[in-house]
């Protein structure tokens, strides 16, 4: 007779984020991401886009009480064992996101996309400080790119130096772990994580390539599901760069624009 084993406990990561109907980026790269290494995924969306690789033609926001429902049902039923935030539209959406979060006890990623990858504006200016003010003190780490670590900060980011002060500054806000992403930088692709006052850099090769649509919800994706499977932090982070650059590296090649990155690449994990 055949003996089946399975997980004694299926690990339950959500994501809170905006819809890309092309599948690259927002809560459909999440919920791959969250599949290939292996969890559960959920996903409430904030946001609906109108989009393809070539370009962003709306965004529509949804209305804060729906997304406020949609958290508390499912927290209620399957609470998740880690959380990522992306894009959010206005500051209405920001405040019921960030009471859901205070009462929020596992590990809460906050990736702040403030542009899609067209330069759209998915998450307006306002409710970036309202994200400063009331989300990031129940947040375990965000994940802002140069542009985003600058607005955050009041920093111009273009150094490792500047990373650095970019990242104090945002972790005084009341945040744990910052990672900066200096994939926008020349030369090697060079990520800051400030924890817990110390500085650590995580350098891979710079991979030249125009399909690179979602790189950074698939990275906070990539976190989130190795906090929720319990692995530390800055493992989590190194694991999570290394299955990047391999999606980005062998990405598929679809659509006419910048497509998406191969979320099938391997995790390191043994079984993706
Ligand atoms: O990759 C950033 C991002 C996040 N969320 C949504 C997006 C994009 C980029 O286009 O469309 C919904």
């Amino acid at each position: 007779m055949l003996e089946f084993s399975l997980p004694i406990e299926l690990p339950v990561a959500l994501t809170i984020a905006g819809s890309d109907p092309s599948g690259g980026a927002g809560l459909q790269a999440d919920l791959k991401t969250f599949h290939q290494f292996g969890v559960y995924g959920m996903a409430i969306p904030t946001l609906v886009t109108v989009q393809n690789t070539r370009s962003v033609e709306a965004v529509v926001p949804l209305d804060a009480g729906l997304v406020r429902n949609q958290l508390d049902c499912v927290q209620r039923d399957i609470p998740p064992s880690a959380a990522k935030i992306g894009a959010i539209p206005d500051t209405i959406v920001l405040e019921a996101i960030a009471e859901w979060a205070s009462d929020f006890d596992a590990p809460l990623v906050v990736d702040p996309v403030i542009k899609s990858t067209h330069g759209q504006t998915l998450t307006s200016h306002d409710a970036v400080t309202a994200m400063i003010e009331v989300l990031l003190p129940s947040c375990l780490l965000v994940t802002p790119n140069l542009h985003e670590a600058s607005l955050m900060s009041g920093v111009a980011v273009h150094d490792p130096s500047t990373m650095r002060d970019a990242a104090e500054r945002i972790a005084a806000c009341g945040v744990r772990h910052v990672l900066v992403k200096g994939g926008h930088l020349e030369g090697p692709a060079v990520d800051l994580l400030w924890s817990d006052g110390d500085a650590l850099e995580f350098s891979s090769a710079r991979i030249h390539s125009r399909h690179t649509h979602g790189t950074g919800c698939t990275y906070s994706a990539a976190i989130t599901a190795l906090l929720a499977q319990s692995v530390a932090l800055v493992d989590a982070v190194v694991a999570a760069k290394r299955f990047v650059t391999e999606a980005i590296r062998t990405a598929p090649g679809l659509g006419q624009g910048s497509g998406p990155v191969n979320h099938h690449a391997p995790t390191g994990l043994g079984r993706g």
